[in-house]
């Protein structure tokens, strides 16, 4: 098992007490929080939910709504937020071999704030403003995931799930918006087009129904957690 499993992760170093951290992407919708929910079943695995409760409560300010309602407005200071709490994310000591947490500092700057700076939405000298903070943090601080899950999805399903689900500031998410991420979710982790990819990348289908998808969780199980023992 040990052997087929390193070989899948494609020779994720392990060594025996090194803890292991898993960072779960994908576009808004994916999946992300039932893949952590379903995870945190297993005694090894220590889940770090994405702070979003956080960002709709920053001293009373709904952050999110914020961003939401006046992107050209907000933006730069809600992913400054993001860039914060998810590193509170990534430094949070875990007593647990595994820490598997929902999204990373990355995709914040990769996907998210390239999205909004592509889409006229963010100025070019925040834009700058946050890249540098961000260049300063993964320099400094160690905000390394050993695993990336990539929950894939196609831009229909997640637009669907999204209005499913329907949290209110992403009732105006224009559809152009998810398709965009997608694009960018992509062409870090699959095209490998122009950002770095921090560590090794694990895909899977998330375009499946949810229940199906916990299934492929259990099957994968192994692959995901990629225990040395
Ligand atoms: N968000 C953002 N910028 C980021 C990270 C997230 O604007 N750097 C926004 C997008 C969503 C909300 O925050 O409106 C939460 O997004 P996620 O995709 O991270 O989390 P979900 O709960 O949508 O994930 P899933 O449905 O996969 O569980």
């Amino acid at each position: 098992l040990r052997d087929r499993v390193f070989s899948l992760i494609g020779g994720l170093k392990m060594s025996a007490g090194k803890k292991i951290t898993i960072c779960v992407e994908g576009n808004i919708g994916s999946g992300k929080t039932t893949l952590l929910d379903h995870f945190a079943q297993f005694p090894e695995v220590k889940t770090i939910s994405e702070p979003v409760n956080k960002w709709r409560d920053a001293g009373g300010h709904n952050l999110l709504e914020l961003m939401y309602s006046d992107p050209a407005r907000y933006s730069c200071m809600f992913q400054s937020y993001v860039q914060l709490t998810m590193m509170d994310n990534h430094t949070a000591p875990v007593e647990k071999p595994i820490k598997m947490m929902e999204r990373s500092i990355h995709s914040g700057r990769y996907c998210f704030i390239e999205n909004l700076h592509r889409g006229g939405l963010m100025a070019d000298a925040e834009y700058a403003v946050l890249d540098q903070w961000f260049q300063w943090i993964t320099a400094n601080v160690n905000v390394q995931p050993d695993l990336i899950v990539y929950l894939r999805t196609s831009p229909e399903v997640a637009l669907e799930r999204i209005r499913r689900r329907s949290r209110d500031e992403e009732r105006a998410i224009p559809e152009s918006y998810v398709r965009a991420l997608h694009e960018l979710h992509e062409d870090w982790l699959v095209r490998r087009a122009q950002f770095p990819v921090p560590c090794q990348v694990l895909v899977l289908d998330a375009d499946q129904d949810l229940s199906l998808l916990k299934e492929e969780f259990n099957v994968r199980k192994q692959e995901i957690l990629c225990r040395s023992e």
